[in-house]
């Protein structure tokens, strides 16, 4: 992404804020693994979405004046020789003005003294913080921590939540983004088209699960977006499996749930395949109904229609199908087999942060999850993809993973061979 396009995020957030505000945001603090280990550091996406500076304890503060003016200086680690001869270099102030158009760069430890300045000055009477939490047990982020202190030291100063305006802005995917998604689309189908192509029984899900690594490792250091599921057999039935101990036998569905990301977008695919390379007659029969209610609602989801619907007419139209078959008594109970809807956004989160609108808006990005899980027929698949609404229906990004039984077995007969 361009500085250019992390501009025009920070001016969108911008407009949206009061007059007289501060804004602050951080990138996060890695958290302690064990003894002197870190886990992997993840930097906070909404920091990374409006500067694109993708390393840890930095900050971000914008002030927006009583004529709706705007100063920002971002805050950067000063450079400590020792530090980066053990963890990698620090980014340079030219560096960070180069990534995310913001001219003002100034190091960490002045941080504290103008915020100081800017809460004191009598020229701001609230401050935005990005206040995200999913649950109140979660560990506290900067922004938290930072939230106290706004109580205690400056009373006087009211706190709004920048999280609010920022997955508004979110919602919407621009050009760049969409671009860069098309391309994780792409990584995703070699990785997913690997494991078809080195199905055989008898493999485990580790052994799965390395060759999906393997081939997205051919594209870039990033690896998958988020912890891919792949499971086989009976161990389908658990929903986010991630234990990888299994082993898919002959006449077992292998079934993946993962995506890969491209500067900083994400993809969230699953393709449900026989590990013998084929299709029984229920494993067809099953398989054609998720086709089917997938194409269907690629064929009728665009602007206008109500988010809620994505899922009320997949799980409805699937359940046609069952009872048409024989295999569901009535309508009503598809959540026998059908055990969760799909429809999340996706992009810079594999369930991306948004702003939750009730009716479908060019240029989101959600997907569309057809699960079955047919616990007596020892059948559990989904078939995950990609929309993209358009001004007019939608496309699906993930069209070139194969869907159909022809193309999984086709590329099932094809050989794993190395990049
Ligand atoms: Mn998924």
């Amino acid at each position: 992404m361009t500085k250019e396009y992390y501009r025009g995020n920070r001016e969108r957030l911008y407009a949206g804020m009061k007059d007289g505000s501060i804004l602050v945001l951080f990138s996060g603090s890695p958290v302690r693994k064990t003894n002197d280990e870190f886990y992997p550091f993840y930097t906070n996406r909404n920091f990374l979405y409006l500067t694109g500076l993708d390393q840890q304890e930095l900050a971000l503060i914008a002030c927006k004046d009583q004529g709706g003016a705007v100063i920002e200086k971002a805050y950067i680690l000063p450079p400590d020789l020792m530090a980066e001869r053990w963890t990698g270099e620090r980014i340079k102030p030219q560096e960070a003005a180069d990534v995310s158009g913001i001219e003002d760069i100034a190091f960490v430890s002045s941080f504290e003294a103008d915020l100081h300045r800017l809460c004191t000055c009598g020229r701001y009477e609230r401050i935005y913080l990005d206040l995200f939490r999913v649950s109140t047990a979660d560990r506290d982020e900067p922004a938290h921590m930072l939230l106290r202190r706004m109580g205690s030291d400056y009373p006087f100063i009211s706190v709004e939540n920048a999280n609010i305006l920022i997955r508004r802005l979110r919602t919407i995917k621009q050009p760049c983004e969409l671009e860069a998604m098309r391309r994780a689309e792409e990584i995703t189908c070699a990785g997913i088209t690997s494991m078809m192509k080195a199905s055989k029984p008898g493999m485990y899900e580790y052994q799965y699960k390395a060759v999906f690594d393997y081939a997205l490792g051919q594209y870039g250091p990033q690896g998958p977006g988020f912890p891919s599921i792949i499971s086989a057999g009976k161990n389908n039935f658990c929903i986010h499996y991630y234990s990888y101990k299994g082993q898919a036998l002959d006449g077992d569905m292998v079934l993946n749930d993962v995506g890969a990301w491209h500067d900083h977008m994400m993809t969230d695919v699953s393709r449900g395949w026989p590990c013998n390379g084929r299709f029984n007659e229920r494993q067809k029969l099953l398989y054609n109904m998720a086709l089917d209610t997938s194409n269907h609602m690629f064929s009728i989801i665009k602007p206008g229609m109500k988010m809620a619907d994505v899922d009320g007419e997949s799980h409805r139209y699937c359940a046609e199908l069952m009872k048409d078959a024989g295999l569901l008594d009535d309508v009503k109970n598809i959540g026998k087999y059908m055990w969760h809807g799909g429809a999340h956004h996706v992009g810079y989160d594999v369930h991306d942060v948004v702003e939750t609108l009730e009716v479908i808006a060019p240029n989101m990005v959600f997907c569309v999850d057809i699960g079955i899980y047919h616990e007596e027929f020892g059948i559990g698949f989904r078939l995950e993809d990609n929309c993209l609404v358009t001004e007019t229906g939608c496309e699906n990004l993930s069209a070139m993973t194969p869907r159909t039984i022809e193309a999984l077995e086709d590329m099932m007969r094809k050989d794993f061979t190395a990049f």
